[in-house]
């Protein structure tokens, strides 16, 4: 990894990640999977209405930054929502709830898959406009620093929100006003069916560095290193040092959205390929735990098997559960 601070770049060393955390972090982005997964499935067999889109690939950004989190830390997300909204601590049961309309979603089922929003474990919310997130982890930042409770917030966004003006703007206020707040940007290649280059120009760091801000980058696919990465931006801001961004390379897996099937006019086969199989996130953390004797492929199996098992009984819960009442289905909605 890399950071960018007025134009200077400095290598960082093997990340420190021990061995509880490394199996926490493991199990997470398996429960994301899975989780992803039986989305599919559900949308697949027309049993949920509208559309999702998957986080699978993806899984290491948000476990590494999300451990570096307190609980009462703030998070924005995106329409690529899922795992941001699981990995600070969602309930997966609440969240199918939502994404099939059910009374018992976190937004009642009036927001689906686009708006699950958990204020108790700090989830200000996802997001269906890109860049949508930025005014609002900057204004939680704000207001962090006004409150002096030592929250830090960050904010979740594909590298597509890079085109939005809105960003540029409260990045120029953080980094006028030392805000606490970090910046993810998730660079999975893509907006949608284009690739990033032919919608984003110039250096991506570099955006973040003309606005004073702290710039890194970091293999999204190597959950260890996001975590180091973000546990040393998160703790900068918390103590006063101000905002950061970090750059995550990643990919994902599915299309940009569960209907996006046929994908080889505008991303290759052979890209998928890579991405999928030798840099797969799980995978990696897999194997560096087996090669320090901190697993056995059968005990990674075990796990896999027992997320499975707990996201199964989540979605059994959400599809066993009542709709709103008609009488009600316009209580709850503002716009
Ligand atoms: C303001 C706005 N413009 C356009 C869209 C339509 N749209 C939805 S997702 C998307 C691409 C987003 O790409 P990126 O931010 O890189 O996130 P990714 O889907 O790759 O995770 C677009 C253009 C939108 N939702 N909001």
């Amino acid at each position: 990894m890399s950071h960018v601070t007025s134009g200077t770049t400095t290598a960082r060393t093997e990340p420190a990640v021990d061995a509880d955390r490394a199996l926490v972090m493991y199990s997470q982005m398996v429960q994301i999977r899975a989780f992803e997964d039986k989305v599919n499935d559900l949308y697949k067999r027309a049993i949920m209405p509208g559309l999702a889109h998957l986080y699978s690939g993806e899984e290491a950004v948000a476990v590494g930054v999300c451990q570096a989190l307190r609980r009462d830390d703030l998070i924005t997300s995106t329409h690529r929502g899922h795992g941001h909204c699981l990995a600070k601590g969602a309930r997966p049961d609440l969240m199918f709830a939502e994404l099939l309309g059910k009374e018992a979603g976190y937004c009642r089922g009036r927001g689906g898959s686009m708006h699950i929003a958990d204020p108790d474990t700090g989830n200000l919310g996802a997001n269906a406009i890109v860049g949508g997130g930025a005014g609002i982890a900057t204004g939680a930042a704000f207001s962090a620093k006004a409150l002096g409770n030592g929250r830090v917030a960050v904010c979740f966004f594909g590298e597509g929100a890079l085109g939005q003006g809105l960003l540029s703007e409260v990045m120029n206020l953080a980094g006028l006003w030392s805000l606490p707040v970090v910046y993810v940007c998730e660079n999975n290649l893509y907006n949608e069916y284009t690739h990033y280059t032919e919608a984003t120009a110039g250096a991506i760091l570099a955006r973040p560095a003309a606005f004073g801000i702290r710039a890194e980058e970091v293999d999204g696919q190597d959950v260890r290193a996001v975590y180091a990465a973000a546990a040393e931006l998160v703790a900068r801001a918390r103590s006063g040092g101000g905002p950061a961004f970090l750059l995550c390379h990643t990919y994902r897996h599915h299309g940009h959205h569960v209907g996006d099937i046929n994908r080889a006019y505008y991303r290759p086969k052979e890209e998928e390929h890579t991405w999928t199989t030798s840099r797969d996130p799980i995978a990696r953390l897999g194997a560096w735990l087996c090669e320090g004797g901190l697993a056995t492929p059968a005990s990674l199996d075990e796990i896999q098997a027992r997320a499975r098992a707990a996201i199964e009984e989540a979605a059994q819960f959400a599809l066993d559960a009542p709709y709103p009442a008609a009488a009600d289905v316009r209580d709850h909605v503002y716009a």
